[in-house]
């Protein structure tokens, strides 16, 4: 059993246990029954039905009468009109579905010694047990090189691999042809739905070594072969003008290689992403715990048992999760990443963007897997084209805009008729901070350059839209704290809001990477002036009645305290507009929210938990934030290691690897190392994070103190890093580097691109 898997001593009795691959494309889920096996599959561009414009013809003429009506208080009159005016029509975008499954039969009796794990060094299944006294095993992996999903058969006697399989998508819906090619293949081709859906095309096709192989009616029948290799592969119409010839194209090249060069080219281009990291938390892992299947260390750790190899494990299959469903040239990971089996999933399977996306990118640049978070950028460019419709037609303003949601078209009107989530502008404002982050990781000033018209038509669309309140200050009209309600003082109920706080912290945040970027790029001065005028005026964090962070402008009460959103503390992360340098005054109130929010029941979904971990770690309480990973993996995780939403949703997942990553390193102001450890890690190392800045950095810690770091330049920007004890820097060549205090927190030295720096601190002098 590789050390860093997934694994089973049972077949997944159902989805929640079955085991996930992808290529960032095509991506499945294997059940791993010997005899029934049942493997789920997905294209990540089979969606349901087309592109519509839905932008509300209505909006633009009644948008000045909401914004009077908010002004003026008239909350029901304004909720009212914005539920008709607002809308958009239709007011729901498309959903994502299933391309089918691969169902087998194997007449296989008497079964013992079953294993099924997922190897995640590797990034393959293999399922081993013996049956009618034959050693069977089956290895299955999702290729990107090869752009293929691969099932080995294998077994200890020669032709002892006999089975049925078929292709099949929910009793047929949407299938409009299956047949068979050559003896030996399968193609099912259809339609995801709707007038103007993809079509799409599936191929199967199996090779043996050994024995009879045919096809009967939809059946692909071998007899007695002393091996077999099965190419499923699939391609729809949004990508491909033909997707019936592009499948048949790719199994022709896949088939011309034999298995060895296939899972090679797989396993080297896999573990070139995975193997970037390597985590070791605490130094006491109990070893025969270690070698308990996944599903008993859950099980374990859900008693109140410690684990620190399972958190191990959870960080890296986040980092599994993302490479498999977000690579170049794959749409975004949605909500479930790749993987879903329903014809009408919760949320459509698609882009919540008011929180649950941008978490799917969290753990992106921190675990090094900066190309990863690339598919984002694409959707944004095609939701900068509808957005600017919909800023044009709904609000008469320049730029773009985006609300709560997306889709696979990258559509920008309003999703919905839910007041605390449908009518809020800040969807395409906060992914574009994605770009930005992205560069500060890579320092790809090329990519900043193709980016910036972006993230200034983001910006734009402020300029136009922000309304002035009497006290001069400039604030979104309507909005919505998501997805939150509250109480006036008279007892009334309010949703739809002027200048909500996680608004006005988003826009700072995204007005000051306009003007940095512009900056850096040398050019658009006069934008840059307009901008630090606006961020003059967008109001600042307050804080309220309780000690806490107000989430509105106004310090109301809010009907549900523990609330899963927490969109108030936005910036404390992911944005970093409070920070105790900046403002200890905010940290404070910032840490009453949390704890008010997680006395009144908070953080009960996957991911709520995950950004609360964030948030302890950027408030520096490696304890607390701790817990919340404890409970993360006891009350939000089903037995594959899945976020559980409920039901399974990926971001927990992404966010609860960033949240683990957050813990141990921070560089939204210079590089910090172990800025929120918790006494259950006291010792341990990491290899491979990145910081911004361009760095990567390598650390190893003992009794809670670093004791050694490496960091490696790739971009030779000047590094700035938190004083740790005492501390001596030495470059490649050994000599000691000259290190310039910035303050009382932060020193900083100059490093060359591509080098490496050894970092000392007290213990290793
Ligand atoms: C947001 C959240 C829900 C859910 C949905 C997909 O609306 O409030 O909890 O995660 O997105």
């Amino acid at each position: 059993m590789s050390k860093t898997s997934i694994w089973f001593k049972q077949p997944a009795k159902n989805w929640n246990e079955a085991l996930p691959i992808g290529n960032g494309r095509l991506g499945a889920m294997v059940f791993g029954d010997p005899i029934a096996e049942n493997i789920q599959l997905n294209e990540d561009s089979l969606w349901y039905g087309g592109y519509r414009d839905r932008n509300n013809p209505d909006a633009r003429t009644n948008l000045p009468i909401i914004q009077q009506y908010i002004k003026a208080g008239k909350l029901e009159d304004a909720q009212d009109l914005a539920t008709k005016a607002l809308s958009g029509i239709p007011d729901t975008q498309r959903h994502y579905v299933p391309l089918g499954n691969i169902l087998f039969q194997f007449p296989h009796f008497d079964i013992t010694g079953y294993s099924r794990q997922l190897d995640l060094e590797k990034g393959y299944i293999k399922i081993k047990y013996k049956a009618n006294g034959t050693n069977y095993s089956r290895e299955i992996f999702s290729s990107f090189p090869d752009h293929v999903v691969v099932v080995r058969i294998q077994a200890d006697r020669p032709a002892s691999i006999s089975f049925n399989a078929r292709l099949t998508r929910d009793n047929g819906r949407g299938v409009e042809r299956i047949v068979s090619i050559g003896g030996d293949s399968l193609i099912m081709s259809g339609n995801g739905g709707g007038i103007e859906g993809s079509n799409f095309c599936a191929i199967l096709k199996a090779i043996s070594e050994g024995g009879e192989i045919k096809t009967v009616g939809q059946y692909l029948t071998v007899k007695n072969a002393n091996a077999v290799t099965l190419f499923l592969t699939a391609e729809t119409s949004f990508r491909q003008k033909n997707p019936e010839g592009v499948c048949k194209e790719t199994i022709k090249k896949a088939r011309k290689k034999s298995y060895d060069e296939l899972k090679t080219n797989h396993i080297m281009d896999y573990s070139q992403l995975f193997s970037r990291v390597r985590l070791q938390l605490g130094s006491n892992i109990n070893e025969k715990v270690k070698l308990l299947p996944t599903n008993e260390r859950l099980a374990r750790l859900q008693k109140g048992y410690e684990d620190q190899g399972l958190i191990e494990l959870y960080f890296q299959f986040g980092r599994y999760l993302l490479i498999s469903s977000s690579r170049p040239g794959s749409l975004p990971a949605n909500l479930q990443g790749i993987w879903n089996d329903q014809m009408r999933p919760p949320w459509d399977s698609k882009y919540t963007i008011n929180i649950n996306i941008q978490m799917n990118y969290w753990p992106a640049e921190v675990s090094n897997l900066s190309e990863c978070h690339l598919p984002l950028f694409e959707l944004i460019e095609r939701m900068k084209v509808n957005g600017r419709k919909t800023a044009k037609e709904m609000y008469g303003c320049r730029g773009f805009v985006a609300h709560h949601n997306t889709d696979i078209w990258g559509d920008t009107a309003p999703q919905d008729l839910y007041l605390p989530a449908t009518y809020w502008p800040m969807g395409a404002a906060w992914l574009c901070l994605h770009l930005w982050e992205h560069y500060q990781y890579t320092q790809d000033r090329e990519f900043l350059r193709k980016s910036y018209d972006t993230l200034k038509e983001a910006a734009i669309f402020f300029i136009d839209f922000l309304s002035e309140t009497e006290e001069g200050e400039f604030v979104t009209n309507p909005s919505v704290s998501p997805e939150n309600t509250y109480i006036l003082p008279n007892g009334n109920r309010g949703i739809l809001c002027m200048g909500p706080s996680m608004d006005n912290q988003i826009l700072y945040e995204l007005f000051n990477c306009c003007i940095k970027a512009s900056q850096l790029l040398e050019m658009d001065k006069e934008f840059q002036n307009t901008l630090h005028q606006y961020k003059r005026h967008i109001p600042k964090p307050q804080i309220g009645k309780y000690g806490q962070i107000q989430e509105w402008l106004e310090d109301y009460e809010e009907a549900e305290p523990g609330h899963r959103h927490i969109s108030h503390l936005f910036a404390i992360h992911p944005g970093s507009q409070i920070t105790n340098q900046k403002s200890p005054e905010l940290m404070v109130a910032a840490k009453r929210t949390l704890e008010r929010r997680l006395a009144s029941g908070g953080g009960h979904t996957g991911w709520s938990r995950a950004w609360i971990i964030n948030l302890w770690a950027r408030l520096g309480e490696g304890d607390l934030a701790y817990e919340n990973i404890v409970k993360l993996l006891q009350k939000s995780t089903l037995p594959n290691l899945l976020d559980d939403h409920p039901p399974f949703q990926i971001d927990g997942n992404f966010g609860g690897a960033a949240g683990i990553v957050e813990m141990l390193l921070q560089s939204h102001e210079g590089i910090h190392f172990l800025p929120a450890l918790p006494k259950e890690w006291a010792n341990g190392k990491v290899e491979g994070l990145r910081a911004r800045g361009g760095f990567e950095v390598s650390f190893e810690w003992k009794q809670s103190k670093i004791i050694k770091a490496t960091i490696y330049s790739k971009a030779g920007q000047p590094c700035k890093i938190k004083k740790a004890e005492i501390i001596r820097i030495f470059d490649q060549t050994k000599n000691e580097v000259f290190i310039k205090n910035i303050n009382a927190e932060y020193i900083e030295f100059k490093t060359k691109q591509n080098e490496s720096y050894d970092l000392r601190f007290e213990e290793s002098l």
